[in-house]
């Protein structure tokens, strides 16, 4: 059966190129268009529109009550945390093949999936103003980079993504708003930041640093397309200040061989340092010597089927993305590990 799928994954697998790459590196962010099928974007909206008319739930969040209006339930959720610990869909968005692919050549090879959030912003509902996601979920070395996948048509007037090209090469700004959070405050250009995802330019003292930048930019999708962008980037969302929703599927990822000692603010037998939850998180490409979670409800990813996702070369040679012939990234092993540089 899996072999069966590798030979069919031979020809679905979205190959990065190099210019794709190097777009990510020198802008901060990466749009593919249309990576997602119209029919799994079709699924997912549909699984909101369940939501919100109640026809199916989420575990520990209420859902819109029987006699509410249809405006009620509209607003009933705004954004979900970390469904795919709790829905088979929202697993499946976060191992998407086509998704995890362009993970791997940006961050990999070796990818795991730490978070996903499903955002409904319907006509009305706030935007999150500038913020830098590595701030929320740190990763350690720093390869944090999120997935965003519009359901909706996105466009300004609906409060599509904003992207600051550039400000991925900024450091995190530690924020002070009643978060005890020790950054480098003491080097000169690191200033500790008031209000980070204040829709408020004036309250967000982060907005002070994004708009240094003469660069922000709309990023309007179609539904299937996807956002990556890297955990430095300065970047926002406006209101919905139109009459159509404007949802979107974003997981979070990181190389799979950084250590996380990030759970959602959930608990996790961490060690003495303040440790590690790495393995909660779910293994979605190449390998790690770090522990990983298996997906729950068992989407294929490196994680249960290694012979897929997993190890591409059977040896234990250090493996690189780089550049081939074509103009493509890809996996190599280095012939030697220990030639001179
Ligand atoms: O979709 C949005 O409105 C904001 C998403 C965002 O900023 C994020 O996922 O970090």
């Amino acid at each position: 059966m899996i072999e069966e799928q590798l030979l069919q994954r031979k020809h679905e697998r979205y190959q990065v190129s190099v210019d794709e790459y190097k777009s990510f590196r020198r802008d901060g962010y990466l749009v593919i268009r249309g990576l997602v099928s119209p029919e799994e974007v079709r699924e997912l909206a549909d699984y909101t529109e369940d939501l919100m008319a109640g026809r199916t739930t989420l575990p520990g969040i209420p859902a819109p009550a029987d006699d509410a209006t249809e405006g009620e339930r509209r607003h009933h959720y705004e954004r979900v945390h970390m469904p795919h610990r709790t829905e088979e869909i929202a697993e499946r968005f976060l191992l998407h093949p086509h998704v995890v692919d362009v993970l791997e050549a940006l961050i990999g090879p070796d990818v795991l999936g730490l978070q996903t959030m499903l955002f409904f912003k319907q006509p009305g509902q706030a935007g999150q103003g500038f913020h830098q996601d590595s701030y929320y979920i740190p990763t350690q070395p720093d390869t944090l980079i999120g997935a965003w996948i519009a359901i909706d048509p996105a466009a300004e007037e609906n409060g599509c993504l904003w992207i600051t090209p550039g400000s991925q090469h900024e450091p995190i700004y530690p924020d002070c708003d009643g978060v005890t959070q020790q950054g480098d405050t003491i080097l000169d250009d690191i200033e500790s930041i008031i209000n980070a995802s204040h829709p408020d330019v004036e309250k967000n003292t982060l907005a002070k640093i994004a708009l240094r930048y003469d660069t922000e930019v709309a990023i309007p999708a179609q539904p299937g397309d996807v956002v990556f962008f890297g955990g430095h980037v300065l970047h926002r969302s406006h209101r919905n200040d139109s009459n159509k929703p404007r949802r979107a599927f974003v997981s979070h990822y990181c190389n799979a061989r950084s250590r996380v000692p990030w759970n959602h603010r959930g608990e996790y037998d961490g060690d003495e340092q303040g440790a590690a939850a790495n393995y909660l998180h779910i293994l979605a490409r190449g390998t790690t010597h770090l522990p990983y979670a298996q997906p729950k409800f068992g989407t294929l990813c490196a994680a249960n089927a290694p012979e897929l996702y997993g190890h591409r070369f059977d040896d234990h040679r250090v493996k690189s993305m780089m550049g081939d012939d074509n103009g493509f990234m890809v996996v190599v092993p280095h012939e030697e590990v220990d030639h001179d540089h």
